[in-house]
């Protein structure tokens, strides 16, 4: 089954949105397999947003996301990736579609609330970065015949 990564960032914690955002995908089907509330350090986020780097954004970047703590989290689904960027919703807050996180608790880029993987590779590799593999949890949820096809 499609895995993906999921960040509640800085601005996503301090507002309180981790519980609506959990909900949201919990809501959707999509099922749980790892979470971590941590701080991010400056070398974590800078592997993280590597390709970033040498971009305007960049340093600010990453004093946003080492700002306050995050809530690093795996999910996993049918088309896990895509579902889940369209429950967060386009990059800009004012082109995320309505009724998406981005657009409905937010107005900037540089606080758009969360991140999610943009590719089932980009996935792994993140999913690798942030968590090591015991803390992956392999379970089975009693609905998943009514949710997976
Ligand atoms: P993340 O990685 O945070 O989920 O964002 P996206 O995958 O949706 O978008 P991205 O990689 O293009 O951007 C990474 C991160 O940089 C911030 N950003 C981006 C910014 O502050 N100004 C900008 O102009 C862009 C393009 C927001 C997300």
């Amino acid at each position: 089954m499609e895995k993906t990564f999921v960040l509640v960032k800085p601005d996503g914690v301090q507002r309180g949105l981790i519980g609506e955002i959990i909900s949201r995908l919990e809501r959707r089907g999509l099922k749980l397999v790892a979470a971590k509330f941590m701080q991010v350090s400056q070398e974590l986020a800078e592997t993280h947003y590597a390709i970033h780097k040498g971009k305007p954004f960049y340093e600010g970047l990453i004093r946003y996301i080492t700002s306050a703590p995050v809530m690093a989290m795996v999910w996993e689904g049918p088309n896990a990736v895509a579902a889940v960027r369209q429950t967060m919703g386009a990059t800009r807050p004012t082109e995320a579609a309505p009724g998406s996180v981005r657009h409905d608790f937010g107005l900037e880029v540089g606080r758009n609330l969360t991140h999610a993987s943009d590719s089932v590779e980009n996935g792994q590799k993140e999913t690798a970065l942030w968590f090591s593999p015991e803390e992956l949890v392999t379970w089975g949820r009693a609905v998943d015949e009514w949710v997976f096809e």
